[in-house]
């Protein structure tokens, strides 16, 4: 029996390209986040919210790219584990695996095959200028490896491979999104229309979320300083106690301006959390404490946590359907993925298989 994916139809109205790079009448949307570490609050505002919120538009590809993380030494077991939560975190967040692809990386193996193939349309210059390689090699300084250095080749592959056509990242991400660009354009120029041109689409601003103990940095999920960060799974007194100790200032007004990052932050995360504006939040603040404000965050963000970890203890407790998620979703993620390699194989030159 063929499944949907099967029978679907890139529409082929005359002429007009735009149509004809639609699947199943929608455009393509990719993303995806490493398993490196417990999710932030900052990677839910700043992402996974965002990409439910565009899941009914577009036909969408969610990946665990795991194959990422090892770029950096990772204990196996650990690993496993973390990509496992992340996969049960993207359907927990309210993304419906039966109509996204959700699906783990390193069950493609087109990703692996087709980064080759663009390894050899990339130049060592445009690598060197990666400002997330220079990051991590000074982080790292004991495994610079080819890996690291290739990292943004490999994240062009999971974007090309599936003829996408918008990409939500955080601006951290921008300059990998140009780089795939202009790997799609030098291959196209070469070989003719194989790859559709992937538009980046950054969310809101206000979706970046800071340090709560140094409001001038991210919140990270690789924080050293576990304060720094709420983590998804953190329970409500952890949450309460993290926010109590947030960063401010000494000013002991709350408005919404850089001058006081900190505040600035709590506010942020506030309207996140409750959908208010931040002009709002400092009008139902105005006059009132810090301390009110802390409350008033824990309490939101709470709010947001709770239902979602109670759909992942829920999942959790499903192993077989998300067994049969994960295998399903690999299979239609490797079947869209090979249409491209095979075209891609063609193109350079690679003798056709025999039938
Ligand atoms: P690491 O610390 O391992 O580099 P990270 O927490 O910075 O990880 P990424 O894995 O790089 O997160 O990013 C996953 C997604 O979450 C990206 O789309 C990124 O833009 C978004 N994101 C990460 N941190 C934040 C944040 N503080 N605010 C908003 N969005 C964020
Ligand atoms: N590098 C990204 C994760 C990532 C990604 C992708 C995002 C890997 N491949 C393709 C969008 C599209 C990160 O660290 N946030």
């Amino acid at each position: 029996m063929l499944n949907w994916y099967q029978t679907e139809k890139r529409l082929t109205i005359s002429g007009n390209k735009e149509e004809q790079n639609m699947l199943n009448g929608k455009k393509v949307l990719f993303s995806g986040m490493q398993a490196t570490g417990n999710l932030t609050l900052g990677n839910y505002l700043g992402a996974l919210k965002n990409w439910v919120t565009l899941s009914d538009e577009y036909e969408c590809f969610y990946s665990v790219v795991d194959m990422h993380s090892i770029t950096v030494r990772q204990d196996p077991a650990t690993l496993r584990k973390r990509a496992r939560a992340l996969y049960t975190l993207y359907i927990a967040a309210g993304l419906d695996p039966e109509k996204n692809c959700i699906y783990y990386q390193s069950h493609v193996s087109g990703h692996a095959e087709l980064m080759w193939i663009l390894n050899c349309f990339t130049y060592m210059g445009e690598l060197n200028r990666m400002t997330q390689f220079k990051d991590k090699a000074a982080k790292h300084a004991d495994n610079i490896n080819a890996g690291l250095f290739t990292y943004p080749v490999l994240m062009a592959a999971d974007i090309l491979l599936y003829q996408t056509d918008v990409v939500p990242v955080g601006i951290d991400q921008m300059q990998h999104l140009e780089i795939t660009r202009d790997i799609a354009e030098r291959f196209n120029n070469i070989y003719g229309d194989v790859f559709t041109i992937p538009e980046a689409f950054v969310g809101k601003v206000g979706a970046k979320i800071m340090s709560l103990q140094d409001p001038e940095k991210k919140m990270s999920k690789s924080d050293e300083n576990p304060n720094a960060s709420i983590y998804l799974m953190d329970d409500p007194d952890t949450i309460v106690r993290k926010v109590k100790r947030a960063v401010t200032d000494s000013e002991g007004v709350i408005l919404y301006r850089d001058e006081q990052p900190g505040v600035k932050n709590l506010l942020n995360i506030y309207c996140a959390c409750s959908g208010k504006t931040p002009e709002d939040a400092v009008k139902e603040f105005g006059g009132r404490g810090y301390g009110d404000l802390k409350t008033a965050v824990a309490e939101e963000v709470v709010s947001v946590l709770k239902p979602l970890q109670g759909r992942v203890a829920q999942l959790e407790k499903e192993k077989s359907y998300l067994d049969s998620m994960i295998k399903n979703n690999a299979e239609k993620a490797q079947y869209f993925a090979n249409k491209t390699l095979r075209k891609v194989q063609k193109k350079v030159g690679f003798p056709e298989r025999p039938r």
